[in-house]
């Protein structure tokens, strides 16, 4: 175990009022490519930017092109798991960790048994009419291919923040009083550049914030310990 993570480890042995916010990053490990490391969608071509295809503008007057990207690239396949989501879980279960903040839209942390989850930018495992509103079961986003479709002829649409959308105001705020009222917070696997969920770093006010990440973001400086390294890999150690 290396120096670093022998610090981490002391953390949490120390702590139970632990809060973890994360990005696509505790994911990659469970096979789902993040946005903007080397192999991930950023870097890859398509007819539209992947930033442009998740907008809401473009949803409403492109459908048929965001479902071939949501298809292609956004579907879950069988994704498990991995040693990040189960420690946080395990945490939890102890009554070290009080909440789990992501932007991850997999479910992948209810999976691994976390429940006090705020998803900041909703979830693949849900989905809902853009016309009427009405929940849908959402195998009708996940399964087969092509627009899905309501009762009442509108396009389904999953439950996730798209780009243009606000953030839910209450799961922003429950995100807040955790996060100013936690002992140590760990940040993992999220680049910190998607406002706002990325300025959620300024609320915090301890001296034991942790930044756990496979590349250098720009809040390196602000942190208490910084590891450079795959968070399944780290936390499989702890
Ligand atoms: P991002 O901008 O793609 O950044 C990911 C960060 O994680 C990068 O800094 C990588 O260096 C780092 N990273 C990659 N793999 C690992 C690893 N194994 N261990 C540690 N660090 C690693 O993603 P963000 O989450 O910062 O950006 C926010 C977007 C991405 C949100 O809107 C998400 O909805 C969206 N997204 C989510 C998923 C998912 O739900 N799994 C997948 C892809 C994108």
């Amino acid at each position: 175990m290396t120096e670093e993570i022998q610090k981490l480890k002391q953390l949490i042995d120390g702590s139970d009022n632990i809060v973890f916010f994360g990005g696509a990053g505790v994911s990659t490990e469970s096979g789902i490519p993040d946005f903007r490391s080397v192999d991930g969608l950023y870097s890859q071509t398509y007819k539209y930017p992947p930033e442009e295809i998740l907008s809401r503008s473009f949803f409403d007057r492109n459908p048929e092109e965001y479902y071939r990207f949501h298809h292609d690239k956004l579907r879950l396949r069988g994704a498990q798991p991995n040693a990040a989501h189960k420690k946080l879980a395990e945490w939890e279960q102890q009554g070290k960790l009080k909440a789990v903040i992501t932007q991850n839209i997999d479910g992948l942390h209810q999976a691994a048994g976390s429940r006090n989850v705020l998803e900041l930018h909703g979830s693949l495992l849900r989905a809902y009419c853009a016309r009427c509103g009405k929940p849908c079961p959402a195998d009708t986003i996940n399964e087969g291919d092509g627009v899905p479709r309501c009762t009442c002829g509108g396009v389904i649409r999953p439950d996730i923040v798209l780009y243009e959308e606000p953030l839910d105001a209450d799961v922003m705020a429950r995100a807040i009083h955790y996060i100013r009222a936690a002992d140590v917070l760990i940040i993992g696997g999220t680049s910190l550049v998607v406002y706002p969920a990325a300025g959620l770093i300024r609320d915090y006010h301890g001296h034991k914030l942790v930044l756990v990440n496979k590349g250098e973001t720009s809040a390196d400086g602000y942190a208490d310990l910084v590891i450079h390294e795959k968070i399944g890999e780290v936390f499989a150690q702890l």
